[in-house]
């Protein structure tokens, strides 16, 4: 028998697409969301849902229990913008949730571990092109501060106790499907929505600010295939990279299929965070280690997105 599957964070962006393709290769009645609100209809409709506060530990215990639930995708966490605003509360929901899932982990009540971290970890002393795997990582952001932290205490729980527990640091992630909430990237999909509806989106973020990106379907693919891997023998939040660009660059091949297509730059407290991160990822070691790579480029990514927007090419 498969594996029961818990993700949590079920109706954020990334969960959402998540649940979707475990439920596929898994089957529906394998795979549980849970979150803290309703999600996306597919969600909703396609196989169990559970209400559920990751910062409730016997509520989690519960739901474990009643699923005999064997792997913990952790997609729950406050991201890079709102958590500047909230820094405690911040800390408290990224790292007690991590807690949460480790001591199930640690106590053996549940195998294998998915938690993800960011290329926030990086800060402004890091290099900024072609970010090693290994580099100088000192973040300035609270959310930065919390992923750096999660990692260390993924690591922790690793040696200490034997837990499974595998990470990416995931780039900006762009997807149609649920829109993302309180991050720096978030720029890189609202533009879409306001291109076809608007014809003209106002950055946040200067023409010039590259950053990592990534297509939805690579971000999924990615998670998935890390939690195949045989053995993990030793904790790695692998970097892991697909394209760079900035607002002006994504703006162009916009315009390619929205000809009209006006951007203007307005650039807010989120240009402070962008410039702390690194403009580009080297992610060579998830592709020596687990056969890592991309597929989708700018070009496919702005075509799949307007098309899944119901925008005609
Ligand atoms: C954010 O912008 O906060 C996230 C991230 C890069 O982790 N998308």
């Amino acid at each position: 028998m498969d594996d029961k599957i818990l993700i949590i964070g079920s109706s954020g962006q990334i969960g959402t697409e998540l649940v979707l393709k475990l439920r596929k290769i898994y089957g529906n009645e394998n795979v549980i969301a849970s979150d803290i609100r309703k999600g996306n209809y597919e969600v909703m409709e396609s196989g169990p849902f559970e209400l559920l506060d990751v910062m409730n530990k016997n509520d989690i215990a519960e739901v474990v229990e009643k699923y005999e639930i064997k792997q913990v995708y952790l997609m729950a966490a406050m991201l890079s913008a709102i958590a500047e605003r909230n820094p405690k509360k911040a800390w408290d929901l990224n790292m007690n949730s991590l807690f949460n899932i480790l001591d199930l982990a640690k106590d053996k009540i549940i195998d294998k571990i998915f938690w993800p971290s960011s290329i926030a970890v990086f800060g402004p002393d890091t290099p900024k092109m072609n970010t090693p795997q290994n580099t100088v990582i000192k973040p300035t952001t609270v959310y930065g501060i919390s992923k750096l932290a999660g990692e260390n205490w993924c690591a922790y729980y690793h040696k200490k106790y034997g837990v499974d527990v595998r990470s990416v640091r995931y780039p900006g992630v762009i997807s149609y499907k649920t829109t993302p909430g309180g991050g720096t990237t978030d720029y890189a999909v609202e533009i879409f929505y306001e291109a076809i509806r608007k014809k003209c989106y106002k950055s946040f973020l200067t023409e010039d600010t590259t950053l990592p990106m990534m297509y939805m379907d690579d971000a999924i693919d990615a998670t998935i295939k890390l939690m195949q891997v045989d053995k993990n023998k030793k904790y790695i939040s692998y970097n892991i990279a697909a394209m760079s660009f900035s607002p002006k660059e994504l703006s162009k091949v916009i315009k390619k299929y929205v000809p009209d297509f006006e951007m203007n730059y307005k650039p807010d407290s989120r240009q402070e965070i962008a410039d702390s991160w690194p403009q580009s990822i080297d992610d060579s070691k998830a592709n020596k280690d687990w056969n890592w790579k991309a597929k989708v480029d700018i070009d496919e990514l702005v075509r799949s997105m307007l098309q899944g927007l119901h925008y005609t090419l």
